[in-house]
């Protein structure tokens, strides 16, 4: 554990004097990365220089998420934002024509091995089912129950390239219009985000098919993330070590627009 500590001191640059709050005794210690407001891990998230097998050693220490029982479930998932880009996306009603056959979930960027998957071969894989509230600013809440691909076995499948630091989740759906022009949804998490053992590529709710409204064929869940940060109509996920190239750089559509990237729980 010294020396992780000693390499994440390094990486962030800091000398033995400016770092002295992050000098912990043992592993335990390690439990307020889990907590979001933690003023040590905002730091860690604005120096925004973790490399990938820094961010992976983290990755055991993270809580998890609330699960919760059948019985919590009151109601569907309330559809919010995009509901229906058959609407003015032509190439997404193509897809749904055609029985979802064409599409495909790409794994780009920073990665070893690009990959491609259908959604054939996503359910063919190992699943993982979780009951977990969904928190929208918006101010409602709503418990559903998600199954899907672990992300993390996506991303290994890919071999990250050591310089990765973000996840991009890019989307069908288009927003504006009107005055302003129609940007893409996407949204963008660390690595500690994507591979945490909650995270997943979720084709099925409430043990159906992933509704056109809540995202079909695929949406993201990270599930320690407020709801901006669910992407749905995900068709890429990309691998980066800058989020500056992408919408306004703020890592994402909300984020461009004001919102907290980091939109911890
Ligand atoms: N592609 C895309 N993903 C999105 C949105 C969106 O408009 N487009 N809205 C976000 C917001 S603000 C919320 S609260 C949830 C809503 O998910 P739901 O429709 O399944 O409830 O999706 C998030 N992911
Ligand atoms: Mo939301």
């Amino acid at each position: 554990m010294s020396r992780l500590i000693l390499n994440r001191r390094r990486l962030l640059g800091l000398g033995a004097a400016s770092g002295a709050s992050l000098i912990l005794s043992g592993c335990d210690q390690f439990d307020f990365l889990g907590q979001r407001n933690d003023p040590v891990r905002d730091f860690l998230e604005r120096a925004n220089s973790l490399t990938y097998a820094a961010q992976r050693a983290l990755v055991g220490q993270q809580a998890m998420a609330r699960e919760f029982s059948e019985s919590e479930i009151r109601q569907g998932q309330r559809p919010n934002g995009s509901t229906d880009p058959r609407q003015n996306v032509e190439l997404y009603r193509d897809l749904i024509a055609g029985n979802w056959q064409a599409y495909r979930l790409r794994i780009t960027g920073l990665v070893e091995t690009p990959k491609e998957y259908s959604l054939t071969e996503l359910a063919n894989m190992p699943s993982r089912t979780q009951i977990t509230r969904h928190d929208c600013v918006e101010g409602w809440s709503c418990i559903a129950k998600w199954t899907g691909v672990p992300l993390s076995r996506l991303l290994d499948e890919a071999k990250v390239k050591p310089a990765a630091k973000f996840v991009v989740y890019h989307c069908y759906d288009m927003m504006g219009g009107g005055l302003s022009a129609p940007e893409p949804y996407y949204t963008s998490s660390d690595l500690i985000d994507a591979f945490h053992p909650q995270t997943i590529a979720a084709y099925g709710l409430n043990n159906t098919p992933l509704p056109v409204e809540n995202g079909a064929p695929i949406r993201i869940r990270i599930e320690r993330a407020l709801g901006y940060k669910q992407p749905k109509y995900v068709h890429t996920i990309e691998l980066t070590d800058s989020l500056t190239p992408y919408g306004l750089g703020q890592g994402g559509y909300w984020e461009d627009h004001g919102y907290d990237w980091y939109g911890g729980i």
